[in-house]
């Protein structure tokens, strides 16, 4: 048995900027904080709702009692690879049973899951790994054609310091004898993840969120969406985007007692089935997701009639197509617009159409403190577009171990600068009306076009680019390359063999590549001379 926790002193991990004491005393007083952890919240529905089915993938079903169970032999398996309290685990694996008895594992041994998505390839991973000094990378054999074990294989060779497991598929077994004795567990106080922001920046931002403002968050947003034991979820994104994964989400569902049915794919065809088979009565869908399943054919052959509410965020749905869901899916709509750094804002059961359609909701908690300002910072009156400046009971005071990012992200009384332009109205729902930070919203996959200009600038043929986001029906954005070749008068490399070097070379995740490559002989600047970007996106 694991040390009595009064034996259990916090952890500390440096490079993570702590909320004040007093603002900490002041989130506990007020009830937002409880003093549980993710364990603490398994463990409960384990005993609340043992015989409810928990998950459900293409392979295994497990009821509260079985996810229980797994989840502690999982923690004995991790223990014997040397896992412990405080360690980070970069988690790699897809939509399955497995990926939830990893995390709890880990959550179980106070080790710290980062929570990279199926997407990422060895560029990103291997950048999780340097940057959170992980531990160990967890990870399956292979998915489809992917082979997650080249990546393994990979990242033993470059950063010997990290331990790769690669796990078992379904039921097959581990094949370690007796589990060692674990090195403590966590408090509701430390960190229990690090999230992934989209990041504005050449290398991704780590975001630290604790027991105590994570399962709040959770817990509200479950109590918000209206959720209980008889809720089934549709898992179609990736179960590790901080979504899919807490708004409410995976953890939402276990807060609950509910169900989770994870899709091995997004697709409308595979979603709509599972749907019906399950009588799925909630799922978490980014805008381009809605629209394929509100175009799909397969709508008119599946019964969908068990659909309750789908939460919809990532990106800005355009009212046209959030009017479209209740008539043609039976089902209420929520707008959820949420950010991994911690706030969420979602619009409630009985708003009227209006809200719900043109509006992107509140803030979960009464705490959540709001500001809308002008770009010097002062103030803006209700209903005029600001930059959107918050902090909260859930939302972090800076990313991990990124000092310098950190001044520029944060206000010096520790709001977190988004990046989003918004507008408030009276009532304090908000609107999403743009963005002011260097990112590209690719369907709700944030992209930093830094990083791809990095990659894209290491091959030997390229001059200089510039990476923009450009307007698309579909996806409300697409990823556009400017390109100047080092020879002018050549017609290589062709975009074709550019997207191949971005894949095969450098091995970054296939949603950041470029749709569009554009070769130029020189961009546009502005009056100072810099890279005009806007004019670029048009
Ligand atoms: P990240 O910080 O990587 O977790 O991404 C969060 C960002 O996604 C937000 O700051 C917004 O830019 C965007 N986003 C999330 N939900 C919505 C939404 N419902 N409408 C518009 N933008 C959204
Ligand atoms: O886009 C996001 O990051 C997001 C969207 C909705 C999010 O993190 C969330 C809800 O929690």
């Amino acid at each position: 048995m694991s040390a009595p926790a009064k034996e259990l002193v916090p952890l500390r991990l440096d490079g993570v900027i702590a909320y004040p004491e007093d603002v900490a005393a002041q989130y506990r007083e007020r009830g937002y904080w409880i003093g549980q952890t993710h364990s603490d919240l398994l463990a409960k529905t384990v005993s609340d709702h043992a015989d409810r089915v928990a998950v459900i993938d293409s392979v295994r079903t497990l009821t509260y009692a079985q996810l229980g169970e797994r989840v502690q032999l999982v923690a004995g398996e991790l223990a014997w690879r040397g896992i412990g309290r405080g360690d980070r685990v970069v988690v790699h694996l897809p939509n399955t049973v497995e990926f939830v008895e990893i995390a709890f594992g880990l959550f179980e041994l106070g080790a710290l899951p980062v929570f990279a998505l199926a997407a990422h390839r060895l560029a990103e991973i291997r950048q999780f790994c340097a940057g959170t000094s992980a531990r160990a990378y967890v990870t399956v054999d292979r998915v489809g054609l992917t082979s997650y074990r080249d990546i393994a294989d990979d990242i033993a060779r470059e950063i010997p310091a990290v331990a790769t497991v690669l796990v078992p598929a379904g039921d097959e077994s581990w094949t370690t004898a007796a589990p060692l004795p674990r090195r403590g567990r966590a408090l509701p106080s430390d960190v229990a993840l690090l999230q992934l922001s989209g990041g504005t920046t050449g290398t991704p931002k780590l975001i630290p969120r604790t027991h105590d403002d994570y399962l709040y968050s959770v817990r509200e947003s479950a109590r918000i969406c209206a959720i209980d034991e008889r809720s089934v979820m549709l898992a179609a994104l990736p179960i590790s985007h901080n979504f899919t994964m807490s708004s409410p989400g995976l953890l939402g569902m276990i807060a609950v007692g509910g169900s989770v049915i994870l899709a091995p794919d997004p697709s409308p065809d595979t979603c709509l089935r599972l749907v019906e088979q399950h009588s799925v009565t909630h799922a978490a869908l980014v805008p381009p997701l809605l629209m394929a399943w509100l175009n799909s054919s397969a709508r008119h052959t599946a019964d969908t009639s068990s659909l309750v509410s789908l939460w919809v965020g990532g990106a800005k749905l355009p009212a046209e197509v959030a009017r479209r869901v209740p008539p043609e899916l039976g089902c209420s709509l929520t707008q959820v617009f949420g950010m991994a750094e911690g706030l969420v804002n979602y619009t409630r059961v009985g708003d009227d159409d209006r809200t719900v359609f043109t509006t992107q909701g509140r803030p979960i908690s009464p705490d959540d403190e709001i500001r809308v300002v002008d770009d010097n910072g002062t103030p803006v009156p209700d209903g005029e577009p600001g930059h959107l400046q918050t902090r909260g009971p859930y939302t972090i005071r800076g990313y991990f171990d990124a000092p310098e990012h950190n001044r520029h992200s944060f206000t010096h009384d520790g709001f977190y600068i988004t990046g989003d332009i918004v507008i408030r109205d009276s009532r304090g729902y908000l609107q999403v009306v743009g963005r002011s930070k260097d990112q590209i919203n690719r369907g709700g996959e944030k992209v930093a076009p830094a990083m791809v200009e990095n990659h894209l600038l290491a091959h030997g043929a390229i001059h200089d680019v510039s990476v923009v986001g450009i307007p698309d029906d579909a996806l409300g954005e697409r990823i556009c390359a400017f390109v100047i070749r080092r020879d002018p008068e050549a017609q290589t490399p062709s975009a074709a063999q550019l997207r191949a070097f971005l894949r095969t070379e450098r091995q970054v995740a296939a949603y950041t590549i470029p749709d569009m490559f554009e070769f130029v002989t020189e961009f546009p600047t502005t009056s100072v001379g810099k890279i005009d970007k806007k004019s670029q996106g048009k």
